[in-house]
């Protein structure tokens, strides 16, 4: 969940050249540079000029983006009822090759003259005029088109098999170098290839990474139950195929895997109405962990809709009846909450329907008000069938609900007496924090340092007008298995709760943030790494907008000093030590192992790690919140089986371990 920030100084520099590099295509093939060309190569002019408009940006993740416009469309035909099998391939050389048995991509001649296969390719946002669209998804980062990969290609092939032959046409960087040719007589093929390598001018990395798209494909067949999807990547000959004939109810399966659930199956409901369809799948576990993805034609509404809100509508009225019904609640006794019932609860809410609104800032949450009655509905006819048909079900999430509801009182309190006495204490922050004199927010630093000798330190080595350090003694509570009262109230966190500013949980006001850049500076060995996975969970749990935003960051103390005498340098890793010492290359050098960061005198702390001109620094990003959800769970829950399956997994990839 981390990425790499470039060092201070380098970041505009960066971002300027990447723009101007996609300008102007190369010459295409002389013979074919005619007019009719030249303005298909202005549609998508636009495209290589500013490619971060349409694919979000031209790093790793811009890169991936464009093979999830090409799977997409494939997946859309599948959604369609026109194919049942995907294939993506990752070639030697980073090209990628998807192929669907679907109907393939219109050919033939086109009302505009030309042939249809090469205005898909070629115009902007044209993929939908064929009719063939029904699903599609408008506007957005999503669905902009094969056209936007076409332009952002250094190369891209079609194969259309359909009408009686397999058609193709391969064009460089947008601009056809071949007609629509005739392949051969179609055979028993059908269905659409495409294959092609993304523009290294334009894009900082070609590296695909073989388990983000493996990711995005698991996801893409929980959400389409019976089609076959297969990966494969050729350049490390590793291959995988996706299939769920559960469809959601294995997704819920594999969210809740290392969990201990509160019924033996999912709840599943599913609803068709004309071409809408509702598809819902939940169940309970004995964490305080809401896990729920909501999903519009495939794409996941991170910020959630109407299709979310006629779901939590649902879940909170039928399990209020259910226990009203079965007396567990009394006339007298309040309604659940909202809260209350979803504590331990993973669902999924998928809607399929044409024309779907995405709305908001990242277009990411659906705003099609007709769906929410429909969805509302459907769930709470079968949470309430199934709570009547499975009582001891039912009776074991309320009992949840009720627990939660009181937790939930008593950490109000709780959160009630630290926010107080924050405030009250006023400006009297924690004895432990040495505060830097900055007061805006944007400018300041706050150092989570583990222990007191470290902490020691970073106060000596920090600049104090803007950077704070805040030293942590000993373990931090582990917040995935306690609850929020003792979380706020507990010895550690609350010193960290009072510093920050913000608050926690519900209660949250970013706005009162006093630091921008949260960084935890943790030792390089496995207590420290321990300590990190723990900060990081609590964030991630409790504030999670503080990752949202790219506040909270990971410093990356050095492990090696290679010094000879007249010249140090510091290594990050065994590798760069090796490196350096060969650079050097004479054999009078002296390598230190910084145990810790209280090894290092305030100078080298500053000079490595802290000093914003030299250090470099992680931000921790949640990539894909169901992935992140199910790593913190494995760490960090009740269950050591799977711990200890990925403590072996990863133990071989561990070069240096430090015990
Ligand atoms: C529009 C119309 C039709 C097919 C498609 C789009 C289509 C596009 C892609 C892209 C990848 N795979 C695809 N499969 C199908 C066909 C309309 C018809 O045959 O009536």
């Amino acid at each position: 969940m981390t990425q790499e920030l470039p060092r201070r100084g380098t970041k505009e520099a960066a971002a300027e050249p990447q723009e101007a590099k996609g300008r102007r295509p190369k010459k295409a093939a002389p013979n074919e540079y005619n007019a009719a060309s030249i303005q298909i190569l202005e549609g998508l002019d636009p495209v290589r000029r500013r490619p971060g408009m349409y694919i979000g940006s031209t790093d790793a993740r811009g890169l991936h983006h464009l093979v999830w416009e090409v799977v997409d469309n494939s997946i859309d035909e599948a959604m369609a009822g026109h194919a049942s099998n995907i294939e993506v391939r990752v070639l030697a050389d980073g090209a990628v090759r998807v192929t669907d048995d679907g109907r393939g991509v219109p050919v033939g001649r086109h009302e505009s003259g030309k042939d249809a296969l090469e205005i898909v390719h070629t115009k902007l946002h044209a993929g939908s005029k064929f009719g063939g669209g029904g699903y599609k998804v408008s506007g957005g980062l999503h669905g902009v088109g094969v056209s936007v990969v076409n332009a952002l290609s250094e190369w891209l092939r079609v194969e259309s098999a359909r009408d009686g032959g397999v058609w193709s046409q391969e064009y460089s960087r947008g601009v056809p170098t071949t007609p629509v040719r005739k392949l051969g007589p179609q055979g028993n093929r059908r269905g659409t290839t495409t294959s092609f390598r993304a523009d290294p001018e334009v894009f900082e990395t070609l590296d695909l990474s073989f388990d983000t798209i493996s990711q995005r494909l698991r996801e893409s067949a929980y959400l389409n139950k019976g089609l076959w999807i297969r990966l494969i990547d050729e350049r490390a000959d590793r291959e995988r195929s996706f299939y769920f004939e559960g469809g959601l109810v294995s997704f819920v399966r594999h969210l809740n895997r290392n969990k201990e659930t509160l019924s033996a199956r999912p709840i599943y409901v599913e609803r068709r109405e004309g071409a809408t369809t509702i598809e819902v799948a939940l169940q309970y576990n004995d964490s305080y962990a809401e896990n729920v993805f909501s999903f519009a034609n495939n794409i996941n509404t991170v910020d959630g809709g109407t299709h979310l809100t006629g779901f939590r509508a649902a879940l909170t009225r039928s399990l209020n009846d259910y226990a009203r019904r079965a007396s567990i609640l009394k006339d007298s006794d309040a309604n659940l909450s909202g809260d209350d019932v979803r504590e331990g609860l993973t669902a999924v809410i998928s809607v399929k329907m044409i024309d779907p609104q995405f709305e908001g800032q990242t277009k990411a949450k659906l705003g099609n008000a007709e769906i929410k009655g429909p969805v509302e509905a459907a769930v709470a006819e079968g949470i309430g069938q199934y709570l009547d048909e499975n009582p001891a079900d039912g009776r074991r999430v309320i009992e949840k609900s009720l627990t939660a509801a009181r937790a939930r009182e008593a950490a109000r309190k709780a959160r009630d007496l630290v926010i107080r006495k924050g405030a009250l204490e006023g400006m009297s922050l924690p004895g432990k924090l040495a505060d830097c004199q900055e007061r805006d927010p944007s400018k300041s630093e706050v150092y989570i340092v583990e222990g007191d000798s470290a902490g020691g330190s970073a106060k000596q080595g920090r600049d104090r007008r803007f950077q704070a350090i805040l030293p942590l003694r000993g373990k931090i509570l582990n917040v995935e298995k306690a609850r929020l009262d003792k979380i706020v109230s507990s010895e550690n966190i609350r010193p960290l709760v009072i510093a920050l500013g913000a608050g926690i949980g519900d209660s949250l006001d970013l706005a009162k943030l006093r630091y921008h850049r949260i960084i935890i500076m943790t030792d390089a060995d496995v207590d420290g790494a321990h300590i990190r996975t723990l900060l990081l969970t609590f964030f991630y749990r409790h504030m999670p907008q503080v990752i949202e935003n790219g506040y909270l960051f990971i410093a990356q103390p050095p492990l090696f000093r290679v010094s000879t005498g007249k010249v140090t340098h510091y290594a990050a890793s065994e590798t760069e030590r090796d490196e350096i010492v060969k650079k050097l290359a004479v054999k009078n050098i002296t390598v230190q192992r910084f145990k810790g960061l209280g090894e290092m005198n305030a100078d080298q702390l500053w000079e490595t790690t802290m000093n914003p001109e030299t250090r470099t620094l992680l931000r921790a990003e949640v990539e894909d919140a169901a992935e992140a959800d199910a790593v913190f769970t494995m760490l960090m829950g009740e269950r050591v089986e799977p711990r200890k399956d990925f403590i072996k997994t990863e133990a071989r990839k561990v070069q240096n371990l430090d015990v």
